[in-house]
Formats: C-alpha cells, structure tokens, sequence
C-alpha cells in the first residue's frame, strides 16, 4: 500500500482581536474547500488559528480572556470546521486554546494546544504546549509582551505519537520548533510526520539585532530536525500584519532529506498544498538507525534537571 498524499499547511493571515470565531471558522472552512479542490487529505492549521495572538496583551478583563479559549472540541462554533473537513474526507491539526477542566489550573485558564482530526471528524490525538515561552508577569520595560507563561499552563502530556494517514503522527506547537529534545522526543517514537502552528513575531522590537536571522532561525532547526529524525514536517504561520504586530509567514513542507521543499508566498491565509510520502522517511531511519547508534548513556544531562 502506497503511504504518498497530498498535504497541506493551511495559513490564515492576521486575525483582529475582535473577529468572531464564525468568520475565523469561515476562513478555516474555505481553505478546507481549497484543500478538497486540491486532492489533499490533510491540512495543519496554525497554533491558535481560532483567535488573535492575544498573549501580546496583558488582559484583565476575564470575561474577554476566556472568550479565546474553547470549553469544548468540537463546540457549536467551531463544529463546522469539522463537518467540512468530514464533507471532503479531509484529516487536520489544528491550534487553539484549551480551557482547563476542573482542578486542572489553579492560576491559569488552560492550555495551548493543538488536536490531530481524522478524515471522518474523530479527534485523535491531543498535545499540549511544552515550551511556552515569554513572560510569566508584564514586565513595562519590554516594547513586546509575551507572555503565555501568564496565561497558559505548562504542557503535561509530553511528546506523543499518534497513528493515522498510514503513519506515525506527532505535533509541536511554535516555541517548541526551536528545542531539539521535543524533536527527539518524537523521532524516537518513530514520527514520520509532525505538524507545527506557529505565532512568531516578524521583527523583535527589544532586540533588533535578530531581526535578519528570524527567517533563518525559523527555518534552521526545523531542517535539522527533519533530517536528523527522519521525519516530514509541515509548518503552518498565523501571518501578517496582526493587531500592529508583523507576524512571520515562511509556512513551509520539509522533507525527511532537510530540503525545504514548499514556502508559502504571502500573509494572508493561503494554501500550500504538496505531494509527501511517508516511505521517503526510511532511508534517514535506516541511517540515523537509533537502536544501533544512540549511546542514551552518554546523554544523562540532556534529561536530567537543569542547576
Ligand atoms: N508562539 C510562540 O511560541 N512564539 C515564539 C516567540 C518567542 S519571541 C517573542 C516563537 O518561538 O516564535
């Protein structure tokens, strides 16, 4: 049985601060159109894809801070997202803020995460943001706030795998792109695929040193990553000017090989659609060959607490 499809990351442009998730879902909908229309049975949506990138703000107001997270998955707002993709037989990952259940946060709402759907409408897999970065508290000196550390609490359902497409799926979440122990993670689990939403700031205010390498450093570990785990990876950016923010686009396919193999052109919500093979992965398996070559002795500190 052939393991090759067409997938796809599913940008969407800025998202205003105030856009009501049924425009959001509306957008969503349409790239699911777009995505039927192109034969793929797989899209990856960005990390909070429903809503603005509000840990930019500190927000006091509670009401509006639990307006973008979701109680439930599906909800009656976000449910035709799901029709659609059952509609078109259509798998998908997707972003968004989850609230906590009861007891789960003390001091914070939920979590950041993102969801594996299958083509029939069935969530089959969850992660949870592990490295959120930013701040835990607002700190007046810095142009940009980020703090999802005040917002979000800590992912607690490390780096799992899950089976689907024929495949061995994993998820990330922006942050994560940059920590080489959260790839690992999943390639030692055997991922063949792993999907990433991401919110990253075009320009760093605060240091703009950094801002000619922030393509570079979008790019570089996810290609490493890529190669060094043998896995596809397909990333997916909330793009474009968002509430006076300039956020990254560069959504992009890479293939097990390193290769950046598709770059989203624009902004604004925009398929990229492309042709993977899961059988391509094998050969930078059989070379890395972890059971043969990992010396995991050697690597104590990699787990152990930081001092
Ligand atoms: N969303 C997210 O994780 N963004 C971070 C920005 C950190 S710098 C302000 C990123 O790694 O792109």
């Amino acid at each position: 049985m052939t393991r090759a499809f067409t997938a796809a990351a599913a940008q969407l442009g800025p998202i205003a601060r105030n856009e009501s998730r049924a425009s959001v879902i509306a957008r969503m909908v349409a790239l699911i159109e777009r995505a039927a229309a192109a034969d793929c049975r797989f899209v990856v949506f960005p990390e909070m894809a429903l809503t603005t990138f509000f840990p930019r703000w500190l927000i006091e107001d509670a009401e509006e801070v639990a307006s973008f997270f979701e109680a439930e998955m599906p909800g009656p707002e976000t449910r035709p997202l799901f029709e659609a993709a059952r509609t078109h037989g259509i798998g998908f990952y997707l972003g968004y803020c989850e609230r906590a259940a009861e007891g789960e946060g003390a001091d914070h709402l939920g979590f950041n995460t993102s969801i594996l759907v299958d083509s029939s409408g069935v969530v089959v897999g969850k992660y949870r943001k592990v490295h959120l970065p930013g701040n835990a508290v607002y700190d007046p000196a810095l142009k940009l706030q980020h703090l999802e550390p005040w917002y979000f609490i800590d992912g607690d359902l490390g780096f799992p795998v899950f089976e689907m497409l024929g495949g061995r799926l994993g998820m990330l979440l922006c942050n994560d792109r940059r920590w080489p122990e959260a790839w690992r993670m999943l390639g030692l689990q055997g991922a063949e695929l792993v999907c990433l939403g991401y919110n990253s700031p075009a320009q760093l205010p605060d240091n703009p040193a950094q801002n000619a390498l922030r393509k570079m450093h979008h790019l570089l570990p996810m290609q490493s990553a890529a190669y060094q785990n043998g896995t596809w990876i397909i990333a997916s950016a909330k793009a474009g000017p968002e509430e006076g923010c300039d956020m990254m686009g560069h959504s992009c396919v890479i293939a097990p090989s390193g290769e950046l193999v598709a770059l989203s052109a624009g902004l604004g919500d925009e398929l990229l659609p492309y042709s993977i093979d899961l059988d391509a992965t094998a050969e930078y398996k059989r070379f890395f060959d972890f059971k043969t070559y990992r010396r995991p002795e050697c690597y104590g500190l990699i787990a152990a607490p930081h001092k």
